[in-house]
């Protein structure tokens, strides 16, 4: 898969080199690319904002750099590109925002199985809408929000949504068993988990955990994930 992140502060995406998509990275599985958005302006301060036509508070990012920077990662729309590369596919191109759907694990499913994510971080309080509209003709398009929240810009929000996009990438988690026993991969919250040892400051593990009976303990854990499902998130439950 390849991943392009566009953002005028890219070394907010070190992180990402790290850990297990450091070595999807390493590995050649994940093709990700970082960009900083000034690359693509050409005056002498690099200017990516300006103020809102229409009035009203903070800045706005302007169109231009982004139209360069949409071009440099995309081909052509469909029209003009039949006749030159069929075999490319059209990238989706997230614009991570508050006002956009939330992202859950069944996006990070369906985004998994994409060949090429460009992400578009906005700062300020926004990107000229223009943008949106031109990157629809060459992807699709979606904004997406990691919840009822505001952040500063979308940079930690894609931090987060490749991080879960990425582990889903075939290869990319060692062992894909733990994928699936994971919260949220069945609906429901993870089981709780102990190891050794087995007394720890006068507390105890499960003696169910220790009783070998194999059926016995998914039952359990299973209990385990209702109740706390029931507890902590009865929305999940459809309650
Ligand atoms: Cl994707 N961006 C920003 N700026 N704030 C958010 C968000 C995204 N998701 C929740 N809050």
């Amino acid at each position: 898969m390849r991943i392009d992140v566009v953002s005028i502060f890219p070394s907010y995406f070190d992180g990402l080199t790290l850990s297990l998509l450091g070595k999807a990275r390493d590995s050649g599985i994940l093709d990700l690319n970082v960009h900083d958005l000034r690359d693509w302006t050409h005056d002498r301060h690099r200017t990516v904002d300006d103020t809102p036509y229409g009035g009203g508070a903070g800045m706005v990012m302007k169109p231009e750099p982004w139209g360069e920077a949409l071009d440099a990662l995309t081909s052509p729309p469909v029209v003009e590109r039949a006749q030159r590369d069929e075999t490319q596919a059209t990238p989706t191109i997230i614009f991570p925002s508050p006002a956009g759907e939330v992202f859950t694990q069944a996006t990070a499913r369906d985004l998994a199985a994409r060949e090429h994510l460009i992400f578009g971080c906005g700062r300020y309080e926004g990107i000229d809408e223009r943008v949106f509209e031109y990157a629809a003709d060459r992807g699709e398009v979606r904004l997406i929000s990691l919840g009822d929240y505001v952040l500063n810009g979308g940079e930690v929000a894609v931090m987060a949504m490749v991080e879960a996009i990425g582990r889903l990438i075939p290869g990319v988690v060692g062992n894909p068993e733990s994928l699936v026993e994971e919260s949220h991969e069945d609906g429901l919250l993870e089981y709780p988990s102990y190891t050794k040892p087995a007394l720890w400051r006068d507390r105890e593990v499960p003696p169910i955990l220790l009783s070998g009976n194999h059926g016995a303990i998914a039952a359990w854990r299973r209990d385990q994930q209702l109740e706390r499902t029931r507890d902590r998130r009865p929305d999940l439950l459809g309650g």
